[in-house]
């Protein structure tokens, strides 16, 4: 920890009035599409980021206009759980005040983008009318949790779902001020001052984010959280959970105090003490996260600093009791369980692969209308998966048939029945709306996909399962760092490759070349998929075999994941 001042964002935070700020004269200033620039910090904590049209960049200031604002809106779906009401609202919502598409993010969230300042509070509004919300859903407080959201896997489903909610709940920030900038009518008209129990009124230092998953499944990549709770199932019941802490996935090139980290499983609580276990937490990093360094800021670092053992002690301070220890548990892969699944009680459940995550209309694949005629007819509910996919679930034997002829029609049955490559891809949003992105992840990884998929097919690979996650800059949006394959943007048409991330999310990945051109990703990927092919153990996972291979050392935890480790020094977690 520094002597430094506080960050910038702890002054805005703190002078906010809760995170009033001054959002709604913002909102009502006309003569520009943007918001003052304190004002963007503090919209994150409303579900909201300013961006602009980075295609259109160059051609607006040539001309001599502002920049093409517009705003990323993102839904909290705490668990991923949506109705169709709900469903058939997004899709409104998309196509009316909106791009035209619905973003399924990598937290199991819904994302608008292209929505402009005038259009931003009936945006929200409206959302909250439908009974989902956008608060916290970015912001220095929890985010979206997430839960395993495949219902036929494990009949304590139910029990996880709900744990995820109370958690959501409990952790939701309190302040008044969202209720009266967005929503219309409801101002409240109390003099008494807002009241934060847990955040106070500087929340969090940086964001924070849950995680449930429900072995052998890690579809929700539990390790990437600062806190992640493991479903322990004990004679068909829920016994509780596992407990882990200090995950995350941001860097930055070339800052070896930056690095991904995953969660270390510090013991086991009861089921009816996860609620108050994930609020300690929470507690302890508000009171020792760094406030200073907004790039050191996550749990991540306040463990890697202090260690473990400093923060199982003061954990148990908070709590008042100790940690139970943790218990077995196996993960068998962290990507979706896709086509038709049979739950016990005999319902029907379609997980669809949605590429990059993103549901549009093209004249080849109408996927937004084919989802929106299912939606009217549809009596389950629709999951949204931490893969960036879409399970429409609960569907009886009897509607089956219509819920098929429907997915026929619009070319989607066939939506799982991709290479194994594809379906464990992964793609952050980056270019054209990401302020961050260094180079093109969602709309470049489809081609690279067909590109490897020819390599795949000739040695007989295509249908293997093989994780690979591009994203346009380090900060890690679609866990690239926990793929067997990992491209992550470094400059335009340039990736840094990782190799060696473990199939079930339980192992970083290695960099294995750095600032590759994209047009060499295939002469590079190349000969590794052919000696995987040749050379593999029965059953051995690509990722395992790159490590095996000698293509990239084990990795381990903390800033020696920038280390250039001999094979075989340290042994792969
Ligand atoms: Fe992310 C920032 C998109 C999941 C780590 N992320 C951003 C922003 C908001 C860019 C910005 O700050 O200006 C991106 C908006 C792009 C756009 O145009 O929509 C963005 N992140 C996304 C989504 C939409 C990617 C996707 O294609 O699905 C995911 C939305 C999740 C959600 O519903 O809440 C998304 N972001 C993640 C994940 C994955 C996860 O949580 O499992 C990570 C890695 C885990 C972690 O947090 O370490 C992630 N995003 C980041 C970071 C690095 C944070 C760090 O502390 O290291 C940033 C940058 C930041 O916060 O400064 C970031
Ligand atoms: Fe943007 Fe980088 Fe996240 Fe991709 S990984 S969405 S480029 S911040």
């Amino acid at each position: 920890m520094s002597d430094q001042k506080p960050s910038a964002n702890e002054t805005i935070k703190a002078s906010s009035n809760y995170l009033r700020g001054t959002i709604a004269e913002g909102l009502a200033d006309t003569s520009t599409g943007a918001m003052p620039a304190d004002d963007q910090q503090l919209l994150k904590f409303h579900g909201t980021y300013q961006q602009d049209d980075r295609d259109l960049r160059s051609e607006r200031r040539k001309q001599g206009l502002e920049k093409a604002y517009s705003f990323m809106v993102r839904i909290r779906v705490p668990g991923g759980v949506a109705t169709p009401a709900q469903w058939l609202e997004v899709d409104r919502l998309a196509t009316s005040l909106a791009n035209g598409t619905i973003k399924l993010t990598t937290r199991q969230a819904f994302q608008f983008h292209g929505v402009i300042k005038g259009n931003l509070k009936e945006t929200i509004a409206r959302i909250n009318r439908t009974a989902m919300d956008t608060i916290a859903a970015c912001g220095d407080v929890n985010r979206n949790v997430m839960c395993n959201p495949n219902p036929h896997l494990s009949t304590v489903h139910a029990d996880v779902l709900r744990l995820s909610q109370a958690i959501s709940d409990h952790l939701t920030p309190q302040t008044r001020a969202y209720h009266e900038i967005w929503l219309d009518g409801e101002k409240l008209e109390s003099t008494e001052e807002d009241h934060e129990p847990i955040y106070g009124k500087t929340y969090l230092p940086r964001k924070f984010k849950i995680a449930i998953a429900v072995p052998p499944s890690n579809d929700v990549d539990v390790f990437a959280n600062d806190l992640a709770f493991i479903a322990i199932i004990e004679d068909g019941k829920l016994a509780g959970f596992n407990v882990a802490v200090g995950g995350g996935m941001g860097m930055s090139h070339g800052i070896a105090t930056s690095f991904p980290r995953i969660a270390d499983v510090i013991g086991f609580c009861p089921a009816d003490r996860v609620v108050d276990v994930a609020e300690k937490v929470v507690l302890v990093q508000r009171d020792y996260g760094d406030r200073t360094d907004r790039k050191h800021a996550r749990l991540k670092y306040t463990i890697q600093d202090r260690g473990l053992e400093w923060f199982g002690s003061e954990l148990h301070r908070y709590l008042g009791y100790d940690l139970e220890p943790a218990r077995e548990f196996r993960f068998d892969d962290n990507g979706d369980r896709y086509g038709w699944v049979e739950d016990a009680s005999g319902n029907w459940h379609y997980n669809l692969f949605v590429q990059g995550g993103r549901v549009l209309d093209t004249p080849a694949y109408p996927l937004l209308t084919g989802l929106r005629e299912i939606a009217k007819v549809h009596t389950g509910d629709f999951r949204l998966t931490a893969n960036q996919n879409l399970i429409i679930a609960g569907i009886s034997p009897e509607k089956r048939p219509e819920i098929e002829a429907l997915l026929d029609r619009y070319g989607i049955s066939d939506s799982h029945r991709q290479s194994g490559l594809r379906l464990g891809s992964l793609a952050c949003v980056a270019l054209p709306t990401c302020g961050l992105s260094l180079a093109e992840a969602e709309r470049y990884l489809p081609d690279l996909l067909t590109e490897l998929e020819e390599v795949l097919e000739t040695h007989g690979l295509r249908h293997d399962a093989i994780t690979i996650r591009m994203t346009g800059c380090p900060n890690g949006c679609a866990r690239p760092f926990l793929a067997e394959i990992g491209l992550v943007g470094r400059a335009p048409g340039r990736y840094n490759v990782y190799l060696g991330g473990g199939f079930a999310g339980q192992r970083l990945s290695k960099l294995y070349r750095e600032s590759a051109r994209s047009e060499e990703l295939r002469a590079l990927l190349e000969p590794l998929i052919a000696q995987y092919a040749r050379e593999r153990h029965d059953g051995e996972r690509f990722g395992d075999f790159c490590i095996r291979a000698g293509h990239v050392e084990a990795t381990v935890q903390g800033p020696d994941f920038h280390l250039n480790l001999k094979p075989g020094a340290l042994t792969a977690r």
